[in-house]
């Protein structure tokens, strides 16, 4: 009897750490390449709140606060020459490297109202697997409904689908945006909670909502994950086994 106790009890945590494998999520944006589109060259060709390093939107660091001092932000100017030229929308163009199962997107910026850097007031989030067939824009929202001043605040749009590229197209409130770090989460999309609408972009006749979007859950500044919607399989994974394990102990109680 023992020995069936012990055989149950280690299938339970077998299951249990597979059923807890599937639900997480990995930043796989962290190190990967991109382009940015919008950082301002000025007439004398100075180059204004550059990406110092190239690195600075996937290294997985995130700025200590909103202030535009911090070497974590790159600066996005709607008057530079790539962002006239791209109808006012600064972007930024991440290459995956490979494709992966994304679950979803995020990019994280500065709301600094007080020192003329405003939020994106719309983000948008295309995806392709070769870089040449896009999705339609997906739209993220705000973790925050109503940031304050001085935040850094993410923007997280839902994908559920296979991407190796994911442009994050930011529409400006004001002249600057400020972003310390894009993230692409792979996963299991096999999640029941995947909306069944997730690009309701409100680009509608060619018009540009300067609203923030209503934010989807307010977790705060700058998370270094986002399991988000995954949490509830762990939880269920772990009533069944303790379901199961009650079931055990009393079968083996009564065959006493
Ligand atoms: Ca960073």
């Amino acid at each position: 009897m023992k020995k069936l106790l012990s055989v149950i009890l280690t299938l339970l945590l077998v299951s249990l750490f597979t059923v807890y494998a599937s639900a997480e999520t990995e930043n796989v944006a962290i190190g990967a390449s991109y382009e940015v589109l919008g950082i301002l060259t000025d007439g004398e060709g100075k180059v204004h709140y550059p990406d110092e390093n190239g690195d600075s939107l996937t290294n997985n660091v995130f700025a200590q606060s909103a202030s535009y001092s911090e070497l974590e932000f790159v600066g996005l100017n709607i008057t530079s020459q790539e962002t006239s030229a791209n109808n006012g929308i600064s972007e930024i163009r991440l290459d995956l490297g490979k494709v992966y199962t994304i679950v979803n997107a995020a990019v994280s910026c500065s709301n600094l109202n007080s020192a003329g850097i405003s939020l994106p007031g719309v983000v948008n989030v295309i995806y392709s697997v070769d870089g040449e067939s896009w999705s339609e824009p997906v739209l993220a929202e705000y973790e925050v409904e109503q940031p304050a001043d001085g935040e850094v605040v993410r923007a997280v749009a839902d994908l559920y689908a296979e991407a190796r590229y994911i442009t994050f197209q930011l529409s400006h409130n004001t002249n600057w945006i400020f972003v310390d770090e894009v993230q692409a989460f792979a996963g299991d999309i096999s999640n029941p909670e995947k909306p069944e609408e997730s690009n309701d972009a409100n680009t509608e006749n060619g018009e540009q909502s300067t609203q923030i979007p209503e934010a989807s859950q307010p977790l705060g500044n700058a998370p270094d994950n986002a399991q988000i919607s995954t949490d509830w399989i762990y939880i269920a994974g772990v009533a069944v086994s303790i379901a199961a394990l009650i079931a055990a102990i009393i079968y083996r109680t009564k065959k006493k």
